[in-house]
C-alpha cells in the first residue's frame, strides 16, 4: 500500500481569476484533498503580467494569447502544489477537458464552466511541467515538504 518514492509526482493547480470571482475556490480545493492528494503550497496572488507570459510561454504564437495574458491577470489567482502518486495525470483528469462544453460531467469544468477561454482552473501537463510551474509561481519556502499522520489500518 505504501507507493514507491519513484511514482510521487508533484502539480502546479491554479484557480483561475473566474473561478476566484465566483466563489469556487474552497470547492476546486475541496475535490483534490477529497481525492487523496496532499497539499504542499497555498497563496491568493495577483499575476503579473511577465509571469503570466513566462507560465504560457508555449502558446506565445497562438491567435488567443494576448486575451489569455489579460484573462489570467485580470485579477487573482489561488496558486496550489499538490503532490502524489501519479497526481499530474489524475488532477488533468480531475479537471476535465481545456473545452468545458467537452469535459464529462464530475470533472471541475463539466460541472462548473461554459467557455474555454474562461474555464475556471490550470493544471500542469507533466511532471517535469509540475515542477516547472511550481518553482515558477511559489517562492522558497512557501512550499513545505510534509507527510499526514498514517492511518494504522492502511499500514
Ligand atoms: P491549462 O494549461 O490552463 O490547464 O489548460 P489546458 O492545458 O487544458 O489548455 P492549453 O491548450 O494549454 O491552453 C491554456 C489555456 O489557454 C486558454 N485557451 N483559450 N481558443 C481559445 O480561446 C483558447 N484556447 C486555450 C484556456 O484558458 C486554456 O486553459
Amino acid at each position: 500500500l505504501v507507493a514507491s518514492m519513484e511514482e510521487v509526482e508533484e502539480t502546479y493547480i491554479m484557480v483561475k481569476p473566474d473561478g476566484v470571482q465566483r466563489g469556487l475556490v474552497g470547492e476546486i480545493i475541496s475535490r483534490f484533498e477529497k481525492k487523496g492528494f496532499l497539499l504542499k503550497g497555498l497563496k491568493l496572488f495577483q499575476c503579473p503580467k511577465d509571469l503570466a507570459e513566462e507560465h504560457y510561454k508555449d502558446l506565445k504564437g497562438k491567435s488567443f494569447f494576448p486575451k489569455l495574458i489579460d484573462y489570467i491577470t485580470s485579477g487573482p489567482v489561488v496558486c496550489m502544489a499538490w503532490e502524489g502518486v501519479g497526481v499530474v495525470a489524475s488532477a488533468r483528469k480531475l479537471i476535465g477537458a481545456t473545452n468545458p462544453l467537452q469535459a464529462e460531467p464530475g470533472t471541475i469544468r463539466g460541472d462548473l464552466a461554459v467557455q474555454t477561454g474562461r474555464n475556471v482552473v490550470h493544471g500542469s501537463d507533466s511532471p517535469d511541467n509540475g515542477k516547472r510551474e511550481i518553482d515558477l509561481w511559489f517562492k522558497e519556502g512557501e512550499v513545505v515538504q510534509w507527510t499526514q499522520a498514517q492511518a494504522p489500518w492502511l499500514r
